[in-house]
């Protein structure tokens, strides 16, 4: 089955959940429930990336990140490291972490392949074409499936160079970085494409503005579970296109509709049984 990412933010400005879970200790228990309530991989961040956002110091970022990787990994949990950066990513896979995840592909840090490749993680190489302060300046596409995965297919092959066999690649379209609305349907729509490459494919729709603005009403009002049921929707669409797994804030609600979907889908073992 498609796999689960739920999102640990150790930041105070996360658009998405109000910066409840600041201090170390709530976002250890935090992780440990969306565990609990069936996530995969828990994928911790320091830095927001929302749309605007302001950079923080790879101090500040370290601070934040470091104690909650470390408990996480100590509790057995498959831990990402959501970052940009080489520094903050190697010392979180020496505190347990087994993924980084890096939302700008490997380029916000020219360090950044380099130090993954000097580590046994996996690594997430997302699309990305700029920095939050300036998201929207290249959402110019003439083909954006086609765009995204040429680019995704470059930074395999520059992580490649820097000794990181594609195998440990995980690619990530990036739905809302440097991407408008109807960019975001288009990307998705073009799932398939990109699992076809034959990489394992990570997605993240969840609780972002481009879902928001599709569901009924004023986009200002929109209920955090409104934006956990569309997520939840994505998420069955994108485990039927082939994705590995999904990045999720609200785990429940996407495990119940994979699990939903799954029944829906039959079994697949030999056996034909059904209970
Ligand atoms: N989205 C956010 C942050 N990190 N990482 C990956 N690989 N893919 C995503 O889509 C992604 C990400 C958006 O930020 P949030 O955690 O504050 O919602």
């Amino acid at each position: 089955m498609t796999l689960i990412m739920g999102v640990v933010n150790v930041t105070p400005d996360s658009f998405s959940d109000g910066g409840r879970y600041v201090d170390a200790d709530a976002a250890v228990a935090h992780g440990l429930l969306l565990r609990a309530q069936g996530a995969d991989i828990l994928d911790v961040g320091g830095e927001s990336t929302r749309p605007g956002a302001e950079r923080v110091s790879p101090e500040i970022e370290q601070a934040r990140v470091l104690p909650v990787v470390q408990a996480l990994a100590d509790a057995g949990v498959v831990v990402s490291i959501d970052t940009m950066n080489a520094t903050t990513a190697a010392l979180a896979v020496a505190a347990g972490a087994r993924i980084v995840n890096d939302v700008s592909g490997g380029m916000a840090d020219p360090e950044m392949l380099a130090a993954v490749g000097s580590t046994d993680a996996d690594v997430v190489l997302q699309h990305w074409r700029g920095h939050s302060a300036d998201m929207y300046a290249g959402a110019v596409y003439d083909d954006v499936v086609a765009e995204v995965a040429g680019e995704l297919a470059a930074r395999v092959e520059a992580a490649a160079a820097a000794g990181i066999d594609p195998a440990r690649v995980i690619v990530d379209p990036g739905i809302g970085f440097g991407k408008r609305g109807a960019q975001n349907w288009q990307t998705l729509r073009g799932l398939d494409r990109f699992v076809a490459a034959g990489r394992r494919v990570l997605v993240g729709t969840s609780r972002k503005r481009f879902l928001t603005d599709a569901l009924p009403g004023d986009a200002v009002d929109v209920s955090e579970a409104r934006r956990d049921l569309a997520t939840a929707v994505t998420s069955v669409l994108a485990a039927q296109a082939g994705v590995w797994a999904v990045r999720v804030h609200d785990v429940v609600a996407t495990r119940d509709a994979l699990v939903v979907a799954e029944r829906w889908a039959g079994p697949r073992d030999r056996t034909g049984q059904e209970d």
